[in-house]
């Protein structure tokens, strides 16, 4: 479970080019981090993030998009 604060601090860690939107690579580049986004979305993959919750099918990840993915998967607090 994650507090939207929570999962700001965290979106803004991974997008580390600070474009507003989480890409595959840098979710494999934060291996640790991706792995808590894994377990708050029930997926089990950085693939399978993207291939869930990629609403707009650009690739990446907006903080919106990943709110609702882990609102969808009831952890968000
Ligand atoms: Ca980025
Ligand atoms: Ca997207």
């Amino acid at each position: 479970m994650a507090t939207e604060q929570e999962l700001q601090t965290l979106f803004n860690q991974l997008d580390r080019d600070q474009d507003g939107k989480v890409s595959l690579s840098e979710l494999f580049l934060s291996s640790g981090l991706s792995a808590v986004i894994e377990a708050e979305t029930a997926t089990r993959s950085p693939q399978a993030l993207l291939a869930q919750y990629d609403a707009d099918a650009d690739g990446q990840l907006t903080f919106a998009e990943l709110k609702q993915a882990v609102e969808q998967a009831s952890n968000l607090t």
